[in-house]
Parts: structure tokens; C-alpha cells; sequence
């Protein structure tokens, strides 16, 4: 959005350490004359908070990316992800009205292809049904429809962008695709020897989310607001994830052993790698996720641009850099 030209205001939580490290090196000092990027204090669970950041920024777009994000985590606190991700949508909405933006701010919701859950129908398109399998898929289905709700009830320019799982070397070391970069690279460096996975047979459609974020751009730039799904139409199971991220550090996995007793071992030093670990497994599972685009390739002339191989490649030589530089501090200062 800085690159675009745009003043840019971000929210973030109040925590006692710091949590911008992603974001940190589009800081700029609020003393200087030409700062385009600000952030706020604020949280999506606090409606009072969130009316008067609107009323003071008066937004030409919003962009909810905010949201308990972790699927598995939401298990574990289901009714803050309920708050925060169904009622946080709800809120933004509401400011919008209360302060007679309607036909002023375009809104964006970031919706995901979790909605679809269970599988009903391969690839998922914008009129698949939804079958949301967890607390943060049931909140997020909630935001989808008050979202599609506002829009004709109101005539807000409010969209939905349904985006699959969408990486890069900035994602957070929880999610599957980051947590065997990142190990891949401490292996790689010799600061650990195997990592600990769910679900290896779960299959995902994962594309870059620099393309992704030019998709959620374009939403907002359409005349008449819509739903898209935005995905790569590609889909590799973890385990084919992992196959490719060892294979960039110049070794072959070979799978020994089935389900729970399921290893991934170094073919040439017979050393184990990969151990399965039931406590990564989710009380209900989403197994399989694969996007039709043709959507959003036809209206938004969007398309996913970095394959596969591509986006695995760049998450492990990044971490390959984040890992050594993260030791050598820990080395120096103890
Ligand atoms: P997901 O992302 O749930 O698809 O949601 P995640 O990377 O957490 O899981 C993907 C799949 O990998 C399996 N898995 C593991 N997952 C994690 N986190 N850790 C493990 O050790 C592990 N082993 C196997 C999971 O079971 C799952 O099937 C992401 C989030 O960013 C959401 O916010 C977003 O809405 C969707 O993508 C699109």
C-alpha cells in the first residue's frame, strides 16, 4: 500500500514486549515531515476504541486482516476468537454506519478458504457450500455473511476476499509452512536435529502472499463490491512440503512407519528427521483445500504468480539467514 502511494494506518494490540518485528522496517519517525505510515493502539474486541480510530483516520479503505488466526489455537480459546474474528468484523461495520461512512470507505474482509472445511465439492469456488470445521472457521463465517449482510442492507462497498493459505518468509513460526522452514534451516545449521508435525496427509492450495495482498487491492478497486476466492489451483500435501524444503538443503526424506509411528528419515545417513506428534493433530480436521480462481483471473485479471517450488524455495533460503543471524546474536549475548 506504501508502494501504491497510500497513507497507511495500522492497529496494533497493546502487549508488554514488543510485537511489530514484521513490520518494523516500514517504521517512520512520526517527527518527520513526510510519514505515510502510522499505527494505533487498538483491538478489534473494542468497539469504542475502534469507532474513534475511524472517526479520527476517515478511512477510504479498511482492510480487516486482523483475527485470531491460528486454527489449532482456536480450539483452545474458542470465544476470543469468537470476539475478535465474527464480532470484530461486525464492529468495523458498525463504526462505518454509526459515523454515516457507508458511502465513503470501502471494506475488505479476509475470509478463508476454512470456510469450505469439510469438502463439498473439489476445486471450491465462490458458490461452494461452507462447512466450517473449527471455532475460527464457524467466527469467520459469521464475518463472511455481516459482511455480505451490510452490503445489501446498506448498499456499503463491503467485499470478501476468500483467500487460501497464502505464505512467505514473514509467516508466523506456528503454521505448518514457516515451522518446517524454519527447522529445515536450524537442521541445515546443525542447532537442531528433527522436527515434530501433525498431520502430514493434510493437503493445501498454498500461494505467496505478496500476489495474494495485490488481490485484495484489486477487490477494493472494483466498481461493485463481490466476493473472490483467490487461490492457486495447486494443491501438495505437508508431507510434499517437507519433501521439498529438505530437498533444497540437499536431502532426500524417505517415509518409514505408518500414522502416529510415521518417520521421515535422511535416506543417505539413515539419521530420522520428521517424527509425528499427535498433539499437532486438530480435534476436526480440514484434510483437502484446492481453489478455482477463474473468478478473480477474469474479473480482477488477478493470478497467483509464484509456484510452488518457488515460494518453498525463498521460506527456507530466507530462513537459512534468519536462523544464523538469530545464533550468532544468541552466541554473543549469551
Ligand atoms: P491452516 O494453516 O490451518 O490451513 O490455516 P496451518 O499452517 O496451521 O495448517 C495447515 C495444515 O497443516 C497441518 N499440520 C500442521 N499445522 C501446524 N500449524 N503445525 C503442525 O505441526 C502441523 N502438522 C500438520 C494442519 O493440521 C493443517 O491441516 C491457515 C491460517 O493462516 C488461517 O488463518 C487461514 O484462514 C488459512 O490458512 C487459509
Amino acid at each position: 500500500m506504501l508502494e501504491k502511494g497510500y497513507i497507511v494506518h495500522g492497529v496494533k494490540r497493546r502487549s508488554s514486549s514488543f510485537n511489530t518485528g514484521r513490520i518494523d522496517d516500514l517504521y517512520m519517525d512520526p517527527h518527520a515531515d513526510d510519514v505515510r505510515f502510522f499505527l494505533h493502539y487498538g483491538d478489534l474486541t473494542d468497539s469504542t476504541n475502534l469507532i474513534r480510530l475511524v472517526q479520527e483516520v476517515q478511512p477510504d479503505e479498511i482492510y480487516n486482516l486482523g483475527a485470531q488466526s491460528h486454527v489449532q489455537v482456536s480450539f483452545e480459546t474458542p470465544e476470543y476468537t469468537a470476539n475478535s474474528d465474527a464480532m470484530g468484523a461486525l464492529r468495523i461495520l458498525e463504526a462505518m454506519r454509526i459515523l454515516g461512512l457507508e458511502k465513503k470507505t470501502r471494506f475488505y474482509q479476509a475470509s478463508t478458504s476454512e470456510l469450505y472445511g469439510k469438502v463439498q465439492e473439489i476445486p471450491q469456488k465462490e458458490t461452494t457450500p461452507f462447512y466450517p470445521r473449527s471455532p475460527y472457521a464457524a467466527a469467520k463465517l459469521y464475518a463472511y455473511w455481516i459482511t455480505v449482510n451490510y452490503r445489501e442492507s446498506y448498499g456499503m462497498h463491503a467485499s470478501n476476499g476468500i483467500l487460501f493459505n497464502h505464505e512467505s518468509p514473514m509467516r508466523g513460526e506456528t503454521f505448518v509452512t514457516r515451522k518446517i522452514t524454519r527447522a529445515v534451516a536450524g537442521i541445515k545449521l546443525g542447532y537442531q536435529d528433527k522436527i515434530y508435525l501433525g498431520n502430514l496427509d493434510a493437503q493445501r492450495d498454498w500461494g505467496h502472499a505478496r500476489d495474494y495482498v495485490e488481490g485484495m487491492w484489486r477487490i477494493l478497486q472494483q466498481d461493485e463490491p463481490d466476493d473472490y476466492v483467490l487461490g492457486t489451483g495447486e494443491m501438495y500435501s505437508v508431507r510434499e512440503f517437507v519433501e521439498r524444503a529438505f530437498a533444497h538443503i540437499g536431502v532426500e526424506i524417505e517415509w518409514r512407519g505408518k500414522g502416529v509411528d510415521e518417520t521421515g528419515v535422511d535416506k543417505a545417513t539413515g539419521v530420522t528427521r520428521v517424527v509425528v506428534d499427535p498433539r499437532y493433530f486438530r480435534p476436526a480436521e480440514v484434510e483437502l483445500l484446492l481453489s478455482d480462481p477463474t473468478k478473480a483471473r477474469e474479473k480482477l485479471g488477478w493470478q497467483a504468480t509464484t509456484p510452488f517450488s518457488e515460494l518453498v524455495r525463498e521460506m527456507v533460503t530466507e530462513d537459512l539467514k534468519t536462523v544464523a543471524r538469530e545464533q550468532d546474536r544468541h552466541d554473543r549475548h549469551g
